[in-house]
């Protein structure tokens, strides 16, 4: 089923039909004691809403904040390392890609989050800004994943490449992540198979394309799950995405205007235009 949160409040879809919940606070819907068999309930009352269309479709998101797993991929270890070279950095990301402890780091507030057709941003004292696709975990309070979402980890990569310790300017700053279009709600993990892909579209023409699936991945969800619950509460719940496995040559940078299309199969497409900061 997909949970979708709307400016007419959410809506569950199940085989294309729309259902509008009588719960309106999106964050009691996070909180639920047992949130699919809430939905399921809804959907097998069989009573199918026409105005879903009609609706805005917003970022699925409410009080929780939002949190980010970095190199759980082989092809960000090596693209940090490579943009961190001249800084001495490098190290740090392949010792973190087969440590123990996986990097977390906090991602983003509510505010800065833009859902699907709104615009994410650049940074104005950036040169080089990438988006990162990735398959982004939605938890509740008791730490149990309940969906997943597509998400776009925002990145200045020559901020974060001149000195890891800039990481959270590269990545926490207004309209530097993306979540939507919607919450696929399973009991279920997804298969390893599935497949996550990016395109960025520029002036009509595809800019760069990549694809990559949940195979890639090296750490199980459930894994940064643990980790990030570990002395720490979200009595909202929490998003946590799980890191990038797509990152474009070191020639391309992100410009004002361009399209950016986050494909994970089952979930949909999550697109967002760019803005320069100003
Ligand atoms: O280590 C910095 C961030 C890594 C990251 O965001 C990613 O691998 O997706
Ligand atoms: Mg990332």
């Amino acid at each position: 089923m997909k949970l979708y949160r709307t400016s007419n409040g959410p809506y569950v879809e199940e085989a294309g039909s729309y259902f509008h919940l009588p719960e309106p606070s999106w964050d009691a819907l996070v909180t639920h004691d047992d949130l699919h068999g809430y939905l399921l309930s809804i959907v097998n009352k069989g009573e199918p809403a026409k105005d879903f269309l009609m609706a805005k479709i917003e970022a699925p998101i409410g009080n929780q904040e939002v949190w980010a797993a970095g190199v759980t991929y082989y092809r960000s270890r090596s693209a940090r390392m490579d943009e961190s070279k001249t800084a001495g950095g490098g190290d740090f990301y392949d010792r973190v890609y087969s440590a123990e402890r996986p990097e977390l780091f906090f991602k983003s507030t509510p505010h800065r989050v833009a859902g699907p057709g709104e615009n994410v941003r650049i940074r104005k004292d950036s040169s080089w800004s990438v988006p990162e696709p990735e398959l982004t975990l939605l938890i509740n309070h008791c730490g149990q994943i309940i969906g997943y979402t597509a998400g776009n980890d925002m990145s200045s990569r020559d901020i974060e490449g001149e000195n890891p310790l800039y990481l959270p300017q590269a990545k926490v700053y207004d309209g530097s992540c993306a979540l939507g279009p919607c919450v696929l709600i399973d009991r279920e993990p997804l298969p390893t198979s599935t497949p996550i892909s990016l395109e960025i579209v520029r002036d009509g023409r595809s800019e760069f394309s990549g694809a990559t699936t949940l195979a890639e991945l090296k750490r199980a969800p459930a894994t940064l799950v643990e980790y990030l619950f570990r002395d720490n509460s979200f009595p909202f719940g929490a998003f946590l995405m799980t890191g990038t496995g797509i990152v474009p040559p070191n020639s391309f940078t992100l410009a004002s205007g361009d399209r950016i299309r986050i494909t994970i199969d089952t979930i949909g497409t999550l697109e967002n235009e760019v803005v320069q900061g100003s």
